[in-house]
């Protein structure tokens, strides 16, 4: 359908546009991702691109080992040349939402330990403004015993309303590639996303935050006339 061909077209371009040979490329987590590990294993055989990927949670581990890409970790690349991730949306600034799959933790982690942070996506997370189209709200890993205070705090100190994130396929609360839960706090007004973003990091009990500020290097977008749109 057309917002898979703009994910593939999103991805492709991404990778062709920003991976070259002997690099160690970050991997990012959820759907549109899949296009561009697809990509880096065409490229990886066509071109015999000597690569490692080092992948930002268990799903990107086995994307990694089931297109038999070399397997690496920030242990022996501390420091990425291009991360590759989706995003939930992306406003005029490149502040992203992400964490709508469960990873931002390691996601963020990976980008913030690249030379380059590349988003793709289609084109229904091409926002002026973040709450403008992705309506879940910013996804907070917690600490389980601290998730009802944490709640509290945001809903208070912020608005909104802060939400449990509870599995679909298991009993109970979503457990991430960490062990521990995630809140969705759905968020009234459009705040200032730096300062935000750094105050609910310092709640204790709060691991991380979906917001990821002044990081990401540019975005391809999959439209749905089939162009890539790119925004620096
Ligand atoms: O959970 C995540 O952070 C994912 O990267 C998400 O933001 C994008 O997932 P999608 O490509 O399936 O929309």
């Amino acid at each position: 359908n057309m917002a898979e061909e703009a994910k593939k077209l999103a991805a492709y371009s991404a990778v062709d546009n920003n991976v070259q040979n002997n690099q160690a490329v970050g991997v990012g987590s959820g759907s549109t991702i899949v296009y561009a590990v697809d990509r880096l294993a065409e490229r990886v055989r066509q071109e015999k691109l000597n690569i490692v990927c080092v992948p930002t949670s268990f799903q990107a581990r086995q994307l990694i080992l089931q297109h038999g890409l070399a397997l690496s970790d920030l242990e022996r690349h501390p420091e990425l040349d291009v991360a590759i991730d989706g995003a939930d949306e992306v406003d005029a600034q490149l502040t992203l939402i992400k964490g709508g799959g469960g990873c931002l933790t390691q996601e963020k982690i990976i980008a913030g330990n690249s030379k380059c942070f590349v988003v793709i996506a289609d084109y229904r997370k091409d926002s002026s403004v973040l709450g403008e189209q992705w309506k879940k709200g910013v996804p907070i890993e917690v600490i389980p015993m601290a998730y009802v205070p944490v709640s509290r705090v945001i809903a208070k100190r912020f608005g909104g309303e802060v939400n449990l994130r509870m599995a679909v396929s298991k009993a109970g609360p979503v457990v991430t590639d960490n062990s521990n839960f995630i809140l969705d706090w759905k968020f009234e007004d459009v705040q200032n996303w730096s300062e935000v973003n750094t105050a609910i990091k310092m709640i204790p009990g709060v691991v991380e935050t979906g917001l990821f500020v002044n990081m990401a290097e540019r975005a391809y977008f999959g439209m749905e006339d089939g162009s890539v749109k790119v925004r620096k």
